[in-house]
């Protein structure tokens, strides 16, 4: 390999590269874009930093709802109101779970009482519809990133 050809493979690969790094980008600020409220669906999509949007309505739809983050507690939902300013205990009826994201819920304040859990292993955003006896029942939950 001469001289000339070092330099047309190294370019490249050095294209290669930037190119790589261009569609990452791209694609991180689609993922960053798509966190929010989102108006032709009426709903709130939470990202992949650890997020959960919680609905009173059974079909994880407008107001109220909470944005529920990784890393902050929510031992009491009596304290926490959603987006219009209604408080959240015994109202969560449907959930957005962001992509790799671990929702865990309790019937009581302070974590007691009965629990239930779903982990989106997925690089998705999930709705679960929360039917049956956990309908309106939630007082306390917690967010994790996985
Ligand atoms: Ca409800």
């Amino acid at each position: 390999m001469n001289y000339r050809n070092i330099v047309s493979v190294s370019c490249k690969r050095s294209f290669v590269g930037i190119f790589g790094i261009a569609v990452l980008s791209a694609l991180m600020l689609a993922a960053v874009a798509l966190a929010g409220w989102d108006a032709p669906t009426n709903r709130y999509n939470p990202d992949g930093t650890g997020m959960v949007v919680a609905y009173d309505s059974s079909t994880c739809t407008g107001n109220p709802y909470i944005v529920l983050y990784h890393g902050t507690t929510y031992k009491d939902l009596t304290k926490w109101s959603g987006a219009n300013g209604t408080k959240f205990n015994d109202l969560i009826s449907c959930i957005i779970v962001g992509p790799k994201t671990k929702f865990e819920y309790w019937q009581h304040k302070d974590y007691k009482g009965s629990y239930g859990s779903y982990n989106n292993t997925s690089d998705q955003i999930v709705t679960k519809v929360i039917s049956g006896w956990w309908d309106n029942s939630i007082s306390s939950v917690k967010v994790w990133k996985q």
